[in-house]
């Protein structure tokens, strides 16, 4: 039998001959510039489930704003959700009872933080390396900083009650398997105690001010900035509070997993030899101007970006325009808040009219800068923290 009765409001008559897995021509995907009100030079990578990218210039704004984020789904996403009736259980081996909590519940019971926080998927930049790593082929695009306005989930927790035994927070959430089997999760994901208790862990909202859009996790977000974005749950309808690691979908084997010491490209490594992404590294992107430039040899070239680099602080910022000879310092923004994107700029002079690369490099407030070329392959391309770089024409 198949699911699908009609196309585009048509009954179809012989449906039920239609074999598993066969797709009709007349059906049509939704377009997503439309379906998510994405800006027109948005990159779509797939559809089924969305994935979809910005690219460098389209993330000029100090703040992204809805149609410029991008969007990673391992699922479909969630239909028909009723705000009103969602309700947020919060149970697991470590709560002392379960509890649930109505949307006006958690609006009206707890104060709300506002913080903009940087989420990068895990895998952003995994078209770089060699030999490709399967999944999402990311170029750069796979980031964003928006605002988040909620709770914070260490208030709720105190409110429910944690036996001590707690060691690691498991969100659950409402988006579908793409096997449509109800029983199994795309994805549940989570974090230690000590990342779930920080001041900006955030049960969200709002963003941007608003309630949170549709392929963003509306009405319920779970928010915890600088580790892969895979651990913000979207959507979410249930955190568990686990006297052990999580243990939920894309949590075990080599999910979200790089090998603990070095390997060589294309080797394969032990599932036992790989850990869990924590903090993501130092990072760039050069927003403005976009790369092919032109510009008149009497003019300065105006240069800005962000920087980010997980749990930490970025401490300088860099640009070069002589392959990586010599470097000048950039101005470097303080970030609004712990854990959302800084901001720079530069004036940059150039000797004579030709081709040039603008490179930036930020180093975080540990000493460590991003690499020129991409770092460490891994089996499944996660971490590509490589400095971002635009071509410039002076003439
Ligand atoms: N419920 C749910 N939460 C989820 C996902 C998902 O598929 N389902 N994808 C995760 C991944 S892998 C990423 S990178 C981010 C993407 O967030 P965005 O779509 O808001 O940019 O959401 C995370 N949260
Ligand atoms: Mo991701």
């Amino acid at each position: 039998m198949s699911t699908l009765a009609s196309v585009a409001g048509v009954s179809i008559v012989y449906a039920s001959h239609i074999p598993k897995g066969y797709e009709l021509l007349g059906f049509q995907d939704p377009d997503p510039f439309e379906l998510f009100d994405l800006d027109s030079s948005m990159v779509v990578l797939n559809n089924r489930p969305y994935s979809i990218e910005a690219q460098a210039y389209l993330l000029d704004d100090k703040v992204t704003p809805n149609s410029k984020m991008f969007i990673r789904n391992n699922g479909l996403i969630p239909k028909e959700i009723n705000a009103d009736q969602w309700v947020l259980t919060i149970d697991g081996e470590s709560v002392a009872g379960i509890k649930s909590y109505s949307l006006a519940d958690l609006k009206s019971k707890f104060k709300s933080y506002t913080y903009q926080v940087t989420l990068e998927c895990g895998g952003n930049g995994r078209s770089e390396f060699d030999p490709p790593a399967k999944g999402n082929q990311w170029t750069i695009g796979a980031v964003h900083c928006a605002k988040w306005t909620g709770l914070r989930l260490k208030d709720l927790l105190n409110d429910v009650g944690i036996k001590d035994d707690a060691v690691y927070i498991g969100y659950h959430a409402t988006d579908v398997h793409l096997s449509g089997d109800p029983n199994k999760e795309p994805i549940s994901r989570g974090v230690p105690m000590h990342k779930a208790l920080q001041d900006e862990t955030l049960i969200a909202y709002l963003m941007n001010d608003e309630p949170i859009p549709l392929a963003h996790g509306y009405p319920l977000r779970l928010i915890a900035g600088g580790w892969p974005a895979s651990v913000s749950g979207k959507w979410i309808n249930r955190i568990s509070v686990r006297n052990k690691e999580h243990d939920g979908s894309k949590m075990q084997g080599t999910a979200y997993r790089v090998p603990v010491y070095p390997v060589s490209p294309g080797q394969k490594v032990p599932e036992e030899d790989m850990k869990i992404i924590e903090s993501m590294p130092v990072k760039s992107l050069i927003t403005y101007p976009k790369s092919g430039a032109v510009l008149n040899k009497s003019r300065e070239l105006d240069i800005r970006g962000h920087t980010w680099a997980g749990e930490l602080e970025v401490a300088k910022m860099e640009y070069s325009i002589d392959f990586g000879v010599t470097w000048h310092l950039c101005d470097l923004d303080k970030p609004m808040n712990r854990l959302a994107w800084q901001h720079f700029n530069a004036k940059i002079k150039f000797p004579q009219t030709g081709y040039y690369e603008v490179w930036a490099k930020a180093t975080d407030q540990d000493g460590k800068a991003q690499p020129m070329l991409v770092p460490g392959w891994n089996p499944k391309g996660y971490l590509n923290n490589a400095c971002h770089r635009i071509a410039v024409k002076v003439v």
